[in-house]
């Protein structure tokens, strides 16, 4: 028995992987010393038959009347009473003797465990140390970064980047004023924004996880903002925790956490941002746990329990919200040697895989995380829902090099659905638009499109400029009739987007909006008219800029640099306002200012204005919170 106890014994599975030669001789001398136990404790069982105190069988016998009592005054009995005691003390101490070797020898394989995880994060951040090079050396700059450069070559232009930096200071300091720790500011009341204000209900309602300061970092750093940026990344390390009984959106917390934890890190080389970025993530991975790996879209931080939305179809996960993890769990795998993250983002992309495609190879805007290969939904949208799924496949592609050719066939796959499935439409009236509207039970929903929509011009500019090639059935991506197609769509749609700002009174761009005979571009419906600070048209100039270097890119980022200036900004706090109305010379503000327009919208206006070579897009890739991350090199 103990020597096939000894056999089973195991080190855990890192130490086997890490360190085979120190678990074969640890599990030797395991059994070297049970061996000489076992033998040294062996002739006191020939004694015991049965385990149990027996003495020789002329006492057991002596009337031969069967087993009796031994009598203590008899000289041949008491010898063997003493005998009987003396090899109990004996199998006692070897006993004790056994159980204190085999405490120690758990001890010393603990140990071994914490040497071979040490040594695997040692590796794996070597790993990424050789996979990031550029990385490494661009971390050595010290912010504002580069302030020369044939794109900042006139007074004009770095007056223009100045004052975006501006900007961004003063939303900042009005944040941290008013609002420091909270998720989002209410610029108005100079006051942080509670639970039912903007995205609060997928930030944890009144959790104090402050998620503009963790959506300022990079923001800040590139902007040379560097008191700033201390003092956000002094509070992100010391003072965050994220064991809050909050409930978020795990699609949230990835985009605008995890995305902006690692971005932090590759900019400063500061570990605690990564370990900060695997205490979250792994609070996080507890909605993963579904029959098909397919993440519910909810999941209480302290407890791990999991929810769906209340709104969504029964069962059912966003398909944007669900797709768009790969970039930031991958790569935290890949700085930590923890494949979890990485196969959790994969299983979850397997799983949308599996569902029916209704439109020519579109995906349904909602999974069911049960049975993903049922239709729950005839619906598909490049808008809310599900605009980030596609643009993860074709970011995680370009993050990996190339090397993640699953994303690129999927990739490739999805631009065709998207050119031939029905979302993109051209409109009747004069300006012929080229516009991406959702599509239900096989027709548009209505000839509309929505804001979240516009990043669709840049998606496409980034495909045709993409460098690393890959083979998918057949087709290559580097075609050049297809890289000019999408160049093509990219320009057409951003041109679009940038109409409905130019039909507005304020130069700001509605949520949503229509297409006609008579009315292109222009939002209808009352809902419809607001302006969010959204970034994704400025996104698509942003793209654009860089990729064609055409000047009327930079044009229109700074009509929208002043409308912001001039509608948005609340003078008493600094900070900037959502407006209810674009439609009105004299707009209604709304009390909130998102993080993502401190992560994004001001961020991508900066860059505009950047020289084209800071935070090149050969060297990275903004996940959709506009959270630069390194493009692997090998
Ligand atoms: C951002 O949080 C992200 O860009 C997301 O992908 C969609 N929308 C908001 C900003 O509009």
């Amino acid at each position: 028995q103990n020597l096939a106890g000894c056999a089973k014994m195991r080190l855990p599975s890192a130490s086997r992987q890490a360190i085979p030669l120190s678990r074969l001789a640890l599990v030797t001398v395991l059994c070297i010393s049970l061996l000489s136990l076992i033998l040294s404790i062996a002739p006191l069982h020939s004694q015991h038959p049965g385990g149990r105190l027996h003495f020789p069988g002329q006492i057991s016998d002596r009337h031969g009347l069967g087993p009796i009592e031994p009598d203590p005054h008899l000289l041949s009995d008491r010898a063997a009473i003493f005998a009987g005691a003396e090899a109990d003390h004996r199998l006692a101490l070897a006993t004790a003797r056994l159980r204190r070797r085999l405490m120690s020898a758990a001890a010393e394989a603990g140990a071994l465990r914490v040497n071979a995880q040490t040594s695997q994060a040692a590796f794996s951040r070597l790993l990424a140390a050789a996979r990031y090079p550029a990385v490494f050396r661009s971390a050595a700059l010290s912010p504002p970064g580069p302030d020369t450069g044939a794109d900042l070559n006139n007074a004009t232009v770095r007056s223009m980047r100045r004052r975006v930096r501006a900007m961004l200071r003063s939303a900042w300091r009005a944040y941290w004023r008013y609002a420091r720790g909270a998720n989002e500011l209410r610029p108005i009341g100079g006051a942080p924004a509670g639970p039912g204000a903007g995205d609060a209900d997928l930030l944890g309602g009144a959790a104090r996880l402050g998620a503009s300061a963790i959506d300022s970092l990079d923001s800040l750093w590139m902007a040379g903002l560097t008191e700033e940026f201390s003092a956000a990344a002094e509070w992100t390390l010391n003072e965050l925790s994220f064991d809050q009984d909050a409930t978020v959106s795990v699609f949230e917390m990835n985009i605008r956490f995890l995305g902006g934890l690692l971005s932090a890190y590759f900019l400063t080389g500061d570990r605690r941002f990564v370990a900060k970025a695997t205490g979250l993530a792994s609070r996080l991975l507890p909605a993963f746990a579904t029959p098909s790996g397919l993440p519910r879209s909810l999941v209480n931080l302290r407890t791990g329990a999991a929810a769906d939305h209340p709104w969504a179809p029964f069962g059912c996960s966003v398909l944007a919200e669900a797709g768009s993890l790969q970039l930031e769990f991958s790569l935290l795998s890949e700085l930590t040697g923890d494949r979890v993250y990485a196969d959790a983002a994969r299983r979850a992309r397997h799983a949308i895989g599996m569902a029916p495609r209704p439109y020519g190879g579109l995906y349904p805007n909602f999974v069911h995380s049960g049975r993903p290969d049922k239709l729950a939904v005839q619906e598909a949208s490049l808008g809310s829902l599900g605009d980030s799924f596609y643009e993860y496949l074709l970011k995680e592609w370009l993050r990996t090099n190339g090397t993640d050719t699953e994303s690129c066939r999927l990739f490739l796959d999805a631009a065709r659905a998207i050119e031939h499935g029905g979302l993109l439409r051209r409109s009747t009236g004069s300006g012929k638009f080229l516009y991406l509207a959702p599509l239900k039970d096989g027709r548009p929903v209505d000839n509309r499109m929505e804001h979240l929509a516009c990043f669709a011009g840049g998606l496409f500019a980034l495909a045709a400029n993409a460098t690393p090639s890959c083979a998918a059935g057949g087709r290559q991506l580097d075609s050049e009739r297809t890289r000019r197609r999408w160049l093509s769509i990219g320009v057409e749609l951003t041109r679009t987007c940038r109409e409905a700002y130019r039909r507005s009174a304020v130069g700001l761009g509605p949520e949503a909006f229509e297409f006609d005979n008579n009315v292109e571009a222009v939002a209808i419906r009352p809902e419809d008219k607001t302006h969010m600070l959204r970034p994704e048209t400025v996104e698509s100039y942003f793209h654009l800029w860089r990729i064609t270097g055409d000047q009327r890119y930079r044009d229109w980022a700074w009509e929208t640099v002043e409308a912001l200036e001039r509608y948005s900004r609340i003078v008493s706090t600094g900070g900037f306002a959502i407006l209810s109305d674009v439609y009105s010379a004299r707009p209604p503000v709304g009390d909130l200012q998102p993080s993502y327009f401190l992560a994004e919208t001001l961020k991508y206006l900066y860059l505009i204005f950047s020289d084209r070579d800071y935070f090149s897009s050969a060297q990275w890739v903004f996940n959709t919170e506009g959270h630069p991350l390194p493009v692997r090199q090998t």
